[in-house]
């Protein structure tokens, strides 16, 4: 009885000092302490030697000792799911994994890019509402009611409200700007702009405009051909050449087309420029005195020049991409290719 006794003490010491690295390890105490030919089963074996009278004092020292055995194995049990080799496998060495990191849209892109370079001759940059009113979007453009030109503009009209559209173009918030009253007046206007389009490559119901307005005394057409001239340049490099086509627009008198010399022939003709050597542009032209009229401001003191683009036009040209659907359905195979810093 005695010699159990110290054999259990000395099975408990050894219990108490194992610390199993390996599900090898584990397997092997479990099956040496708690497999059914192990060292716990032995002893609960050894029961039928002691003594009736000391039956009880021996069968609770057995089980406190098969408890410890069974809580010492539940204790790294973890390591039979492979814990201990997966720690092993870590090389704490190795570089992080990356974050992948977004890219900037490429209209976002060459938007900043056109901001900045007219950011540079003083011009700031003014915003406004893609909800607009009937005034500031055509009657103080010069586009009455019934005027045929506004034939030129299919509208999303606000059904609750007779009054209310989704902006055609951004020359309402130089509209705005010019009611505000303070002169002179060097805005640049980006944003986005909607009109009742079917979409295809060429078309599409919403789009982005960047335009322009320039009004101070003395300001003339060959302001607004330099200062075109200079951003033209800028955007699409200094071999570029400039040509001005007259043009009608209700807001502007006189009005211009700008084309510039083909960026992928050099102007020898392609399929780009439709073998012309030109593609154009913009639009611009100096601010009819009525629409300065309309919003205040004096046209025997100022005079103004205007223009205005599109941002899509300029990114396809710029990047030749050939289908205007590609700039919002946000695939990322498409959006992933820009990663300019702008
Ligand atoms: C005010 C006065 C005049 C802005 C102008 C154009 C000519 C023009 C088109 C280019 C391609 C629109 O995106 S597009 O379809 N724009 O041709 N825009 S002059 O003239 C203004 C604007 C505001 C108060």
């Amino acid at each position: 009885m005695e010699q159990i006794v110290q054999q259990i003490a000395a099975y408990t010491q050894e219990i108490q000092a194992f610390e199993p690295k390996t599900a090898e390890e584990l397997e092997q105490y479990r099956i040496k302490f708690l497999g059914s030919k192990g060292i716990v089963k032995a002893m609960f074996g050894e029961m039928k030697q002691v003594p009736n009278e000391r039956k009880k004092e021996f069968g609770q020292v057995l089980n406190s000792f098969k408890q410890l055995a069974e809580e010492k194995y539940a204790q790294f049990e973890e390591l039979k799911n492979g814990a201990g080799e997966a720690q092993a496998a870590v090389d704490f060495s190795l570089p992080a994994e990356l974050h992948r990191l977004g890219t900037r849209h490429p209209i976002s892109l060459v938007r900043n890019k056109i901001i900045h370079i007219f950011e540079r001759l003083g011009f700031t940059v003014a915003e406004g509402p893609e909800i607009e009113d009937d005034w500031h979007n055509f009657t103080a453009l010069n586009l009455p009611e019934n005027h045929p030109a506004r034939d030129m503009q299919d509208t999303f009209y606000i059904s609750k409200h007779p009054d209310w559209l989704l902006r055609t173009h951004t020359s309402s918030v130089q509209v705005r700007t010019m009611e505000a009253g303070k002169l002179p007046i060097r805005v640049i206007c980006p944003g986005r702009v909607y009109r009742n389009e079917t979409i295809s490559a060429r078309a599409h119901c919403f789009f982005h405009q960047v335009e322009g307005l320039y009004i101070d005394e003395n300001v003339s057409f060959a302001d607004l051909k330099q200062t075109l001239y200079h951003f033209v340049k800028e955007l699409f490099g200094e071999d570029v050449r400039i040509r001005f086509r007259p043009s009608y627009f209700p807001f502007t008198e006189p009005s211009a087309e700008m084309d510039i010399s083909c960026i992928i022939c050099g102007g020898e003709g392609c399929s780009v420029c439709k073998h012309t050597g030109w593609v154009e542009i913009l639009g611009c032209g100096m601010v009819h005195p009525k629409v300065l009229e309309n919003c205040g401001i004096d046209p025997e003191k100022y005079t103004g020049f205007a223009f205005g683009m599109g941002i899509e036009r300029i990114t396809m040209l710029k990047y030749q991409i050939k289908d205007l659907r590609l700039f919002s359905e946000n695939d990322t195979r498409f959006l992933e290719q820009f990663t300019g810093a702008i």
